[in-house]
C-alpha cells in the first residue's frame, strides 16, 4: 500500500454529502493522508436547498500556502473540487506551482455545472478561469455540461459518440492532457466514463440509475483521486470509482420504500425508551445527497485487493 499526502481544496458545506465532507472520508478510506483547504463554509450545499449560508473562505489559502512552504510542506497530489471564487482559482494555481513534491499530480474537478447548467452563483468569468485552471492540470474529471462550458461547445441532452470526441478534442486543444468525462451516455440505461490519455480512449460503461444523486461528481473525484494514488492507472482508477458511485447510488435509492416503512413504523412507536426492539429512522427524506459512507469498506477492499 501506498501512503501519499494529498491536498484537496474544495467547501465543506456541513450538511450535504459533497465536497470536503466525501473526499476526507473516501481518501482516508483508499489509504492516504488527506488535508482539506475549505475553500467556504455553507450551512449546505446549494442543489436544491434554499436559504443557505456562505462564509467565504478565499483570502485564508494565500496565509495557509505560505504557512506550509515556510514549514517545508510538499504534497504527493493536489485535488480541488469546488471552489467558492475565480480568485480562488488563482491561488490554486499558485500552490500547483510550488507545494507538489516531484511527480506531484494535479487533478482538477471543475465542480460548477451539471444538466446543462451552472451551479448557482458561477459567472463566464469563473469559467474562463476554470478552463484555464484545466490546462494546467494533469488530469481533469468534468463531467459533459462542464466540459461544455469549458469548450464552448453547445450542450446537448442526447448525443452521439462524435459529439463526444469532439468535446474531448477541444478539450485536448484548451491544454488538458488527461481527460476523465463522466456521464456520457450512449444508450438507455446506461451512462459511463470516457477516459482520454496519451492520444487513446477508453470508454466504461455502467448501469445507470435514473433516480441519481447529488454530489457523486465528488464522490466520484474522491475515489478516483484515491485509486490513482494506489498506483491505478487512470482507466482503472476511473473504473473503480464508478463501480463505487454506481453502488453508493444503489444503496441510497434501492431501499427508499423500505426506509419509508421504517421511519412509518418509527414515528408510531410508543413502547419504553430501553426496549431493544425500538424501530430504527429509516432516513427517507435522504434526497439532499448519496449514502456514500455504506459503501466505503467495498471501496477499500478493491483498493487493497481483498475482493
Ligand atoms: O457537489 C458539488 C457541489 C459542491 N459544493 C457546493 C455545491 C455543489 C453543487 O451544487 O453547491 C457548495
Amino acid at each position: 500500500m501506498n501512503y501519499k499526502r494529498i491536498l484537496t481544496v474544495q467547501d465543506i458545506s456541513c450538511l450535504g454529502q459533497c465536497s470536503g465532507s466525501v473526499a476526507l472520508p473516501i481518501i482516508s478510506a483508499c489509504g492516504h493522508e488527506c488535508c482539506l483547504i475549505p475553500s467556504a463554509v455553507l450551512s449546505t450545499h446549494t442543489g436544491g436547498f434554499t436559504g443557505y449560508t456562505f462564509c467565504d473562505l478565499t483570502e485564508e489559502i494565500p496565509k495557509i500556502h505560505a504557512h506550509w512552504k515556510e514549514s517545508g510542506i510538499r504534497f504527493d497530489c493536489i485535488y480541488t473540487g469546488y471552489l467558492g471564487s475565480t480568485k480562488q482559482i488563482k491561488y490554486v494555481a499558485d500552490m500547483f506551482d510550488d507545494m507538489l513534491g516531484l511527480g506531484g499530480i494535479k487533478i482538477v474537478d471543475p465542480a460548477m455545472a451539471d444538466n446543462g447548467s451552472l451551479y448557482k452563483g458561477f459567472d463566464q468569468e469563473y469559467v474562463a478561469a476554470m478552463g484555464l485552471l484545466c490546462a494546467e492540470a494533469d488530469i481533469v474529471l468534468p463531467n459533459v455540461t462542464e466540459a461544455c462550458f469549458i469548450t464552448g461547445m453547445e450542450y446537448r441532452e442526447e448525443y452521439d459518440q462524435d459529439y463526444i470526441m469532439k468535446l474531448v478534442e477541444k478539450l485536448d486543444e484548451k491544454g488538458c492532457r488527461c481527460i476523465v468525462m463522466t456521464g456520457v451516455s450512449y444508450r438507455e440505461g446506461y451512462t459511463g466514463v470516457l477516459i482520454y490519455e496519451d492520444g487513446f480512449y477508453s470508454y466504461y460503461e455502467h448501469e445507470k440509475i435514473e433516480t441519481g444523486c447529488h454530489g457523486t461528481g465528488d464522490v466520484y473525484a474522491s475515489a478516483f483521486t484515491g485509486a490513482l494514488l494506489q498506483n491505478r492507472g487512470a482507466v482503472e482508477a476511473a473504473c473503480i470509482a464508478a463501480d463505487y458511485v454506481v453502488e453508493c447510488i444503489r444503496v441510497t435509492r434501492e431501499d427508499d420504500r423500505k426506509k419509508a416503512e421504517r421511519a412509518e413504523k418509527a414515528a408510531k412507536y410508543k413502547g419504553p425508551s430501553f426496549a431493544t426492539d425500538i424501530p430504527v429512522c429509516g432516513n427517507p427524506g435522504h434526497w439532499y445527497g448519496v449514502e456514500f459512507e455504506r459503501k466505503l469498506d467495498v471501496l477499500a477492499d478493491r483498493i487493497n485487493n481483498r475482493r
